[in-house]
């Protein structure tokens, strides 16, 4: 990118084109999309995953006990693309998020798939997360890196800067290595609900601290290279017998379509029988033998 960040965080609209978008996101890191979901949207997910906000222990155990504190108060439900068909089918494969990751991950892979899907309900008293890069976790890649992850946290609920909005560090996907954020240098992700702050996984960020006195409810959602090893198990965060009800399209980010690098000189990734997942359930798997 030829433009420098200004530091500032940017709003665009959703019907800005998306190439706008890329471009903001590529010279910020990080980029807000108001009204991206409509309040039908947002209100039939509310509603779709009540009984499993209900039910998530704030207190949940981690696998890592050295970030323990980094989800504390917080009530999280992961694998939501299995628990809310509303998410599954407007958020997950939304035309934005479609033509983001084409544009960004695309050069890298022959095709992007999701990486996770949490809802993230920050309760009040939630202190601020550690400032971190999502990529992070594959930090086994060696440099250069290519794009590894476009991620995005959606607001269900209004996010102010009391209820723990996320806080983003534009232009910090071009620091040096080595350099860590100063607090003074977050800018909080304000925005209604519906709205998203779409960043990239070398942006710096975090969940603020929640001085509010009301749930701040999120969705934490982001894509990754369609053959590097996911955060979360999709295939069984979304079994085959859930995924044959989803529209094809949702199958295949989810990672069930064969990553075809023949084209390019590669293989397939991800066969079953040798053959395409997407084939088997259009032939009515798993429920009819293969
Ligand atoms: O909840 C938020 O605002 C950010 C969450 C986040 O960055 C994470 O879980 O990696
Ligand atoms: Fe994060």
């Amino acid at each position: 990118m030829s433009r420098p960040s200004d530091g500032r965080l940017h709003t665009m609209e959703l019907g800005a084109p998306a190439e706008e978008v890329v471009d903001a996101l590529m010279r910020d890191g990080a980029v807000i999309v108001r009204d991206l979901l409509s309040a039908h949207v947002v209100d039939a997910i509310n509603a779709e995953v009540q009984p499993f906000v209900d039910a998530a222990d704030p207190d949940m155990r981690h696998l890592n006990p050295g970030v323990q504190y980094f989800h504390a108060q917080t009530r999280h439900v992961s694998g939501l693309a299995g628990k809310s068909p509303t998410f599954a089918t407007e958020v997950m494969i939304h035309p934005l998020f479609s033509a983001l990751c084409d544009a960004i991950l695309g050069p890298s892979c022959a095709r992007y798939q999701l990486n996770l899907a949490h809802l993230l309900e920050r309760l009040p008293g939630a202190e601020s997360q550690f400032w971190h890069q999502d990529e992070l976790v594959w930090n086994l890649v060696p440099e250069p890196k290519p794009e590894l992850q476009v991620a995005s946290v959606i607001a269900l609920v209004d996010f102010t800067a009391e209820n723990g909005a996320t806080r983003v560090f534009p232009g910090s996907h071009r620091w040096e290595t080595g350099r860590y954020p100063a607090d003074e240098e977050a800018v909080a992700a304000v925005m209604p609900a519906g709205s998203a702050i779409i960043y990239l996984g070398s942006t710096f960020h975090g969940g603020g601290a929640h001085t509010g006195s009301e749930p701040r409810r999120g969705v934490h959602l982001s894509y990754t290279l369609g053959w590097l090893r996911t955060e979360e198990n999709n295939y069984l965060a979304v079994p085959p017998e859930t995924a044959a009800g989803l529209p094809q399209q949702c199958q295949e980010v989810l990672g069930y379509a064969v990553h075809d690098a023949i084209e390019r000189g590669g293989g397939y990734l991800g066969m079953l029988d040798m053959r395409d997942p997407i084939d088997l359930f259009r032939e009515g798997w798993p429920g009819a033998p293969r």
